[in-house]
């Protein structure tokens, strides 16, 4: 079965109790659950991880090699930050949805730089906790044309 790993970076376990304007009430565990509904509907498998440290993320990117066959990724703030984030992408080879909550270009010019974007096959933002299943789906696509 197909397997994908959702990894979110720092602050985004604070989803749902804070800046609510920007970021909504839904929180990380309801994103997740409804990433878990929607994988097994579409024949996926899905696993989670959420942390706030960069050399955690990076560590869960080289993980993921052989275990997942691709990852969504919403870095928070490092995507506009982390040149060792892109490394680690790009290290492992797997493809790598960028996926934001909100719209990063339409907000403060620093968040409109992407280190992730180059390494990434395409990135969502502006939909949400929607555009987690929009990355689903997107990522499922690719894989299923790059297997035919
Ligand atoms: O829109 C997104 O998903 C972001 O990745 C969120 C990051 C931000 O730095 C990026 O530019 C865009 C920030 C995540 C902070 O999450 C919070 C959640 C609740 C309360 C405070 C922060």
């Amino acid at each position: 079965m197909t397997s994908i790993l959702v990894l979110n970076g720092p602050n985004l376990n604070l989803l749902g109790q804070r800046q609510p304007e920007v970021y909504g009430t839904t929180t990380l565990a309801d994103i997740e659950a409804a990433c878990a509904t929607y994988a097994k509907a579409s024949g996926l498998s899905v696993t989670c991880a959420q942390s706030n440290h960069e050399g955690a993320l990076i560590d869960a990117i080289h993980a993921a090699k052989g275990v997942h066959d691709g990852i969504i990724l919403n870095a928070g703030a490092y995507t506009h930050s982390s040149i060792a984030l892109m490394d680690a992408i790009a290290s492992v080879e797997l493809p790598v949805v960028e996926l934001h909550l909100s719209n990063i270009h339409a907000r403060e010019s620093f968040r409109h730089k992407s280190y992730i974007a180059p390494v990434a096959i395409g990135q969502i933002c502006g939909f949400g906790a929607d555009g987690y299943l929009l990355a689903l789906d997107a990522l499922k696509a690719h894989l299923d044309r790059s297997t035919a």
